[in-house]
């Protein structure tokens, strides 16, 4: 499905209204100035479409965006979301492969609804698969979630578990933009919320938790990743910076410890890549003025955040 797969759309969102803290805003930046781009086009060879400079959306955040549902920032994330989805829709229904530069986790709400979206249409109805690798599985619904950051319930909308008819508050998303929870798998969950562990297991949600990498070891994890999802179906692969460990990706909203390795996060990249069905990659949550004790933290997490991104898009090749 990837008729032209060195064809690569680039968009470059510097959003933060999923969460609360600043910062996270200037990771697509960072990334950029560590070389990334370049990187992509010289060495792996990708033509790139789309931004080399960083959207900031402020014409669609409204002044006065007091909470829905207990949402917090609903009309912001609304609007952006809806805005990356055309963006990320525009490149993917060109047969081109997208990386999203993040961003909270909220800006997932687009660029998998985008996605979904092309990946319908190009095959026929057929539906795409989601690889969610994060320490948090981001499903709540605004009724579960104890914070009402938005970055904690991208999954929920996309999946339908959360509806809402009004187009202010995500009512824009239609049934060609979800996903179903059957092709949802997540790897690393380590700090889910009572009500999201309900939420996966009453929907039967595949989930490969670190207690389940401990134990099989990432080879065999992603071997049973990868088999659940099937072969020939698209992938879109969504990496939360925070699934690593903390002691290779500090500088990020809500680290915990306890996390992925860089070889086995870099891992996960590769085998993705290795199934050739790969048509999107998200990286979320590098907040690089969030960076303990002294700054080699952030340079070290924009540094993760690049290998990963390199390794799923083919760099560990020989
Ligand atoms: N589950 C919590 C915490 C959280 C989710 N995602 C992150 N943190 N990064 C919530 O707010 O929904
Ligand atoms: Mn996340
Ligand atoms: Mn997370």
């Amino acid at each position: 499905f990837l008729s032209s797969p060195e064809d690569l759309g680039v968009v470059a969102v510097g959003f933060s209204g999923g969460q609360c803290k600043p910062g996270v805003d200037a990771a697509p930046s960072a990334l950029i100035e560590s070389g990334l781009l370049t990187q992509l086009r010289d060495e792996l060879l990708y033509k790139l479409h789309g931004d080399d400079t960083v959207h900031q959306y402020t014409d669609l955040v409204p002044h006065d965006d007091p909470p829905y549902r207990s949402m917090k920032n609903p009309r912001a994330v609304s609007s952006v979301t809806r805005r990356i989805a055309d963006q990320v829709y525009s490149h993917a229904k060109e047969g081109r492969m997208v990386l999203t530069l993040g961003g909270d986790h909220s800006i997932a709400i687009g660029t998998i609804a985008g996605t979904a979206k092309a990946m319908r249409e190009r095959l026929g109805g057929r539906e795409m698969a989601v690889i969610w690798v994060d320490a948090h599985a981001d499903i709540n619904t605004p009724e579960s979630s104890g914070s009402g950051n938005i970055h904690g319930m991208p999954v929920s909308f996309l999946t339908g578990l959360a509806k809402e008819d009004n187009e202010e508050f995500f009512g824009w998303l239609q049934p060609e933009n979800l996903i179903s929870v059957k092709k949802l798998v997540y790897i690393g969950l380590r700090d889910v919320d009572i009500g999201e562990k309900q939420i996966l297991r009453q929907h039967g949600i595949k989930a490969f938790s670190m207690h389940d990498i401990d134990r099989h070891g990432i080879g065999r994890v992603m071997e049973m990743a990868l088999g659940h999802i099937g072969a020939d179906t698209p992938i879109h692969l969504s990496f939360d910076v925070d699934a690593l460990d903390p002691m290779w990706a500090p500088s990020t909203g809500t680290p915990v410890r306890g996390g992925l390795t860089l070889r086995e996060g870099d891992y996960i990249c590769e085998c993705v890549h290795e199934t050739g069905s790969l048509v999107a990659i998200d990286l979320v949550e590098v907040n690089p003025s969030l960076a303990p004790a002294t700054d080699i933290g952030a340079h070290e997490t924009v540094r993760a955040g690049c290998s990963l991104i390199r390794c799923a898009l083919g760099e560990s090749l020989l």
